[in-house]
């Protein structure tokens, strides 16, 4: 089952049902008005299930605008969770070759703040690549979607937009690498009921067209991160609450060849097989 964030010129933001990747079935008039509700429900597909939705007319998903599916969620991302980003990073920078190294063999995570909520790019919205960076590129990452105690209750698809040459610089310029306008988007939508040992048999997607014509094509699996879904998630939660739950982003496992850089008026998208595809246009902030 999938819900997702949604509004129409007559109705701002509602959780909605996603039917067969079509249609969207306004939950409102059942009484969700909050992905809170579902998330932080013990048994969130029985919940969905146990809802009065049986005379709600589905909405064709051409007659609304997707919205992020996030509210009062914190946004975190993982780092160096694939061997492809370890050695990219290394290659990146000898400056910091050492840090990535050591991250990826180490216990503890890398583990950073990403985004807060009301700044997350959703589905079809641009992306941002920074004026002052001059080498950009999209992440494409599973997401884990935690409820409050820190349990797996869904799946989205993200993009951790990254300037490689502030990170390359100085690791300590990581956050200016990885927070600005525009480089954190999310969605479609959530994907629920399904469990890591599934999830870890997804591929994930990378196209990037430029004029029309893919400029790169990357492919990875799930299978490929390093780390358990609990392990990070157990991390994210050490000596920290999360009273809405949080939204991890898992890492990147696909990263183009060092001569690519986004462009304004790219076109990124990102599939994740078993959620969908997230696609989003690049443009300068
Ligand atoms: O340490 C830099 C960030 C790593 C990252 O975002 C990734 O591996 O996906
Ligand atoms: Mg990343």
């Amino acid at each position: 089952m999938r819900i997702c964030r949604f509004k129409t010129s007559s109705h701002p933001a509602r959780i909605g049902l996603v039917v067969e990747n079509s249609a969207v079935v306004d939950l409102e008039p059942a009484g969700v008005t909050a992905l809170e509700q579902v998330l932080e429900h013990p048994e969130p597909l029985a919940f969905l299930r146990g809802l009065k939705t049986q005379n709600l007319p589905p909405i064709s998903l051409t007659g609304v605008t997707l919205l992020a599916p996030v509210e009062r969620q914190e946004v975190w991302a993982a780092g160096v969770t694939y061997l492809r980003s370890r050695t990219a990073r290394m290659e990146e920078s000898e400056f910091s070759a050492t840090a990535y190294d050591r991250v990826y063999a180490a216990d503890r995570p890398e583990l950073f703040f990403k985004s807060m909520p009301h700044k997350v790019v959703p589905h079809e919205q641009p992306v941002g690549i920074r004026r002052d960076s001059k080498w950009n590129v999209p992440e494409p990452e599973l997401v884990l979607v935690l409820n409050s105690k820190g349990k797996l209750a869904g799946f989205t698809i993200g993009n951790d937009m990254s300037s490689r040459d502030i990170e390359g610089a100085n690791l300590l310029y990581l956050p200016q690498a990885k927070i600005y306008d525009g480089s954190c988007a999310l969605g479609p939508w959530i994907q629920l009921g399904v469990f890591e040992a599934d999830a870890r048999s997804w591929t994930i997607d990378l196209k990037i067209i430029r004029q029309n014509a893919p400029a790169f094509v990357g492919q990875t699996s799930v299978s490929q991160i390093k780390r358990t879904f609990d392990e990070l998630a157990a991390y994210l939660f050490r000596s920290q609450t999360f009273p809405f739950g949080a939204l991890l982003l898992t890492g990147t496992g696909i990263i183009p060849p060092d001569s690519f850089t986004l462009q304004a008026g790219d076109f990124v998208e990102i599939t994740i097989f078993g959620i969908g595809t997230l696609r989003n246009s690049v443009q300068l902030v």
